[in-house]
């Protein structure tokens, strides 16, 4: 039985990731600083056998060299971040900790360790707002925050390692991911959180701009499912990858089944757009696919609908 190291596992997207790797018949160590992630994503997990939980920073280390040094790791997740964009702005000291030294600090780990395989997290938010549709890994890449930066960053330390001593690393730029778990609680927690927490809770929505701003909203269940194939196959290429369905889907569209899962209110205000708000954002899919046989399988409309309907975890696949 392989074991992986999964840094954030307390996320969003780290919970799942762990549940799926759990479901490959893995070992899973999780580990999160719960600064922004919550014990309570992990409660399925907790019940294997095959995870095991430790409260620490993953740019700690001293920390992380015990772990290290306990287990023989076939590979790591790295998706402990600072995640907000708009923190980045407010912090950028420790945005460059969190989310630039902490990718290095693993990376050598991984080196001096012997494990070959580290998957990392990166974003779109790479690409910047100008960048030709659908975004391309062969675009130059345009950050327009101190998030960005250091996610293109730690990309470029990574792939330098991969050039240099033979790690396989796989940066994944996730597009818009949304789903169960995500929190809802800030005012740039992403737009499907906000929007199915204040519906349920029979509040009215805001639309910054018109509507018509796309994403390429993908699926944490398809997230976790490429983060898995990327640790577990036994081939991969360093690079950088989009995580991306292919597919533009409009606010408004996105209202509109919105529509048919809250037929009776549906109080919709529409604001003026955020300041630096990207007009379209969508992805390329076709490295990711070239590279494992991945591609998106959540259709939008019923991974929303599964989403507002509090889909239970014993349905899940
Ligand atoms: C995503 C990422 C962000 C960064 C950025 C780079 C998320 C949550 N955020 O921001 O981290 O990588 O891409 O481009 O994935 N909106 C509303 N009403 C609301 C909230 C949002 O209309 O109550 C709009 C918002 O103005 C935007 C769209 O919905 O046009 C999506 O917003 P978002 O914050 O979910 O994600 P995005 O793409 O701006």
């Amino acid at each position: 039985m392989q074991t992986f190291l999964v840094t954030g596992a307390a996320g969003f997207i780290g919970s799942h990731s762990v549940e799926g790797l759990l479901a490959r018949d893995c070992r899973v160590i999780g580990v999160d600083n719960l600064r922004t992630g919550h014990l309570e994503n992990l409660e399925i997990a907790r019940t294997s056998p095959h995870f095991m939980w430790v409260l620490a920073d993953a740019g700690d280390e001293a920390a992380m060299r015990v772990l290290f040094e306990q287990h023989r790791f076939a590979g790591v997740l790295h998706l402990a971040a600072l995640v907000s964009v708009p923190e980045s702005f407010r912090e950028p000291a420790l945005n460059y900790q969190l989310n630039l030294a902490a990718a290095d600090s693993i990376a050598r780990l991984c080196l001096e360790f012997e494990c070959r395989r580290l998957v990392f997290a990166s974003s779109a938010a790479v690409y910047g707002a100008d960048a030709a549709l659908p975004n391309r890994e062969s675009a130059i890449p345009q950050p327009q925050s101190p998030y960005a930066a250091a996610k293109l960053a730690a990309e470029v330390m990574l792939l330098g390692y991969a050039a240099s001593y033979g790690l396989e690393a796989v940066c994944l730029r996730y597009f818009n991911v949304y789903g169960p778990r995500q929190d809802p609680g800030s005012p740039y927690s992403g737009v499907l959180s906000i929007f199915t927490d204040r519906l349920r809770n029979g509040l009215p929505v805001t639309v910054y701009g018109d509507g018509e701003q796309t994403r390429d909203f993908i699926s944490v269940r398809d997230v976790a499912r490429a983060n898995g194939e990327a640790l577990t196959q036994a081939q991969v290429a360093a690079g950088r990858y989009n995580v991306s369905t292919g597919q533009g889907i409009s606010l408004n569209e996105v209202l509109a089944i919105y529509q048919e899962l809250f037929p009776n209110t549906l109080p919709i205000n529409y604001a003026v757009a955020r300041i630096g708000d990207i007009r379209h954002s969508r992805g390329d899919p076709e490295q990711l696919r070239n590279l494992l046989g991945f591609s998106a399988q959540t259709p939008f409309a019923q991974g929303l609908r599964e989403l507002v309907l509090g889909y239970s975890e014993e349905n899940r696949a």
